[in-house]
């Protein structure tokens, strides 16, 4: 952050403090914060080198958690133990504080934006030839949470190519360029990230949001649309070096505005579509045409619902998106006509989001796991009728699948039994077939395949965790990677083709 945004901020904390006016243990707090926390976390709590510490950024940390990390540090990151310095009081005032909105709402537009990029290396500069032998088309990017590291991966002899520190909590998958050698990755924290795989480099970074759910990258590699909870706004980068595009604020015709669920790319259509949490409306934005007055996503199109729809699949052809609202109906829009072609009651919580496609008896179908109930959802996409609803043996995240293999693996570790299990789902007879555990008593997530289909990797989802390597046909191990809690991986070649068997 610059010094300008730092003082300008801190004066507004002071001047936020002082409009309620503070009892002498907050204003306590607030020094022991300042002394301790604001070098890294920023002097208004927005983050700095460490975390936002701001309720809303924080959901995912429970409070004990919250404590705990004060007092004893987080190994392998920057964070110290304060354990020695600052009494038991000090440390549960200060996470009481972290728990507690800013007194003054922050404001994160075009300037802060702009503000908070750093080039690391100019894109251009760097060569067009990679510095490591290996098929650049069956590589992986492994995030790994426990430590906040990624992992580029041999996706042939398994074995980890680079491993690189990113910034604190990334979520959604990272997005690839079209020809593989970029990815992108987004944080909670608002920050994006463009790595040069072939030159094992970090280009560019920049902070979109205070609070950001995910990223897309468009499909003819030209610009990333971010999706932000806080503020309530989709902000437009070049991806050449993350400078800026466009802030586009999401509000409904009467200025309510809205956090935004996800953005996705509809490559065939040439555009973004975004799903809106508190305002029921889906939104695109084209990306068809260059424009010279560069007035690129000024006016998104907004399609209106009945309900809100903020977890999607979208059809091979993106011409359907088919949305929950999170507990209510599931429904189809078609997105040329903007009209609601079908509904589709589904129990609990299905993960859109994780839905992948097959043909079963000649027709294309899609399956869906649920992050309530233990069922996976196969629905025809013709009619949109549910086939089935494989019982599992608890809630899941995640289901992959690939064109060259007859199973889906679905993990069902979002319950409270059987965390450590992976379940293996026959896309002909729909029947679960065989259960694996990859480490017993570890939970067990997210699988991916190689770009030929014949390996799938599973995550063992622990600081002391691993990737386990299974051959796809046997479901035998072929090998463990060490790993610190490695969550989602994501093959160039699976990503960049749309393989009908992993999220888009
Ligand atoms: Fe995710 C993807 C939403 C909690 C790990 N998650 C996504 C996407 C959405 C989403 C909309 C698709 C965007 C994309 O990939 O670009 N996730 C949500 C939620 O609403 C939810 C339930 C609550 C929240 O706090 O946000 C949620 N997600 C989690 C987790 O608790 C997980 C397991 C651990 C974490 O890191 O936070 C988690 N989500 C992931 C991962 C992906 C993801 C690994 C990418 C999956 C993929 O294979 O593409």
């Amino acid at each position: 952050m610059n010094a300008a945004l730092i003082s300008r901020v801190f004066l507004g904390l002071v001047v936020g403090v002082m409009g309620a006016p503070a009892s002498r243990a907050e204003t306590d707090t607030q020094q022991v914060y300042q002394t301790h926390c604001a070098s890294c976390h920023g002097v208004d709590r927005l983050g700095g080198a460490g975390p936002a510490l701001l309720p809303g950024n924080l959901e995912r940390l429970r409070r004990p958690d919250a404590l705990k990390t004060i007092a004893q540090g987080r190994q392998a990151t920057q964070m110290p133990a304060f354990g020695a310095l600052l009494s038991s009081q000090e440390i549960s005032a200060l996470a009481e504080m972290i728990y507690t909105p800013l007194a003054k709402t922050p404001t994160w537009g075009m300037d802060e934006i702009r503000a908070s990029r750093i080039e690391h290396v100019k894109a251009a500069s760097l060569p067009n030839k990679p510095v490591f032998k290996a098929d650049l088309l069956n590589l992986f990017v492994v995030v790994e949470i426990g430590d906040h590291h990624a992992t580029i991966l041999d996706g042939d002899k398994f074995e980890a190519i680079a491993r690189f520190p990113t910034r604190y909590a990334l979520h959604g998958g990272p997005k690839f360029s079209p020809d593989g050698r970029y990815v992108y990755f987004a944080s909670r924290d608002g920050w994006i990230a463009k790595y040069d795989i072939w030159n094992l480099t970090l280009v560019a970074e920049i902070r979109a949001g205070i609070n950001a759910r995910n990223l897309a990258v468009s499909s003819d590699g030209r610009f990333a649309m971010v999706a932000n909870n806080f503020p309530h706004t989709l902000v437009a980068l070049d991806t050449r070096d993350l400078s800026p595009i466009r802030v586009i604020d999401v509000k409904d015709d009467s200025g309510k505005s809205s956090r935004v669920s996800a953005v996705y790319d509809a490559g065939p259509r040439k555009s973004f579509v975004a799903a809106l949490k508190d305002i029921p409306e889906v939104w695109e934005l084209s990306y068809a045409e260059i424009s010279p007055q560069g007035s690129e996503f000024a006016a998104p199109r907004r399609i209106k619902l009945d309900d809100y729809l903020d977890d999607f699949f979208f059809d091979p052809s993106y011409e359907h998106v088919f949305g929950s609202s999170r507990g209510g109906q599931g429904r189809v829009v078609n997105l040329n006509s903007g009209v609601k072609v079908a509904a589709v009651d589904l129990p609990g919580l299905p993960h859109l989001g994780s839905g992948i496609t097959w043909n079963y008896q000649g027709m294309p179908v899609m399956a869906t796991p649920n992050l309530k109930d233990g069922v996976v959802s196969v629905i025809d996409m013709g009619s949109w009728k549910i086939i089935k609803q494989v019982p599992t043996l608890g809630p899941g995240f995640f289901m992959r699948s690939h064109e060259n293999t007859p199973y889906a693996w679905v993990d069902v570790f979002n319950g409270q039994k059987n965390r450590d299990v992976i379940q293996i789902l026959d896309k002909k007879t729909l029947e679960i077939v065989k259960e694996l555990k990859p480490v017993p008593g570890k939970v067990a997530a997210h699988t991916e395949f190689t770009r030929d289909g014949k390996y799938a990797l599973v995550s063992v989802w622990e600081n002391d965790g691993e990737l386990v390597v299974y051959n796809a046909s046997t479901l035998e191990v072929v090998k463990r990677i060490k790993m610190n809690k490695p969550s989602g991986k994501y093959n160039v070649f699976n990503k960049i083709t749309r393989s009908e068997g992993t999220s888009h």
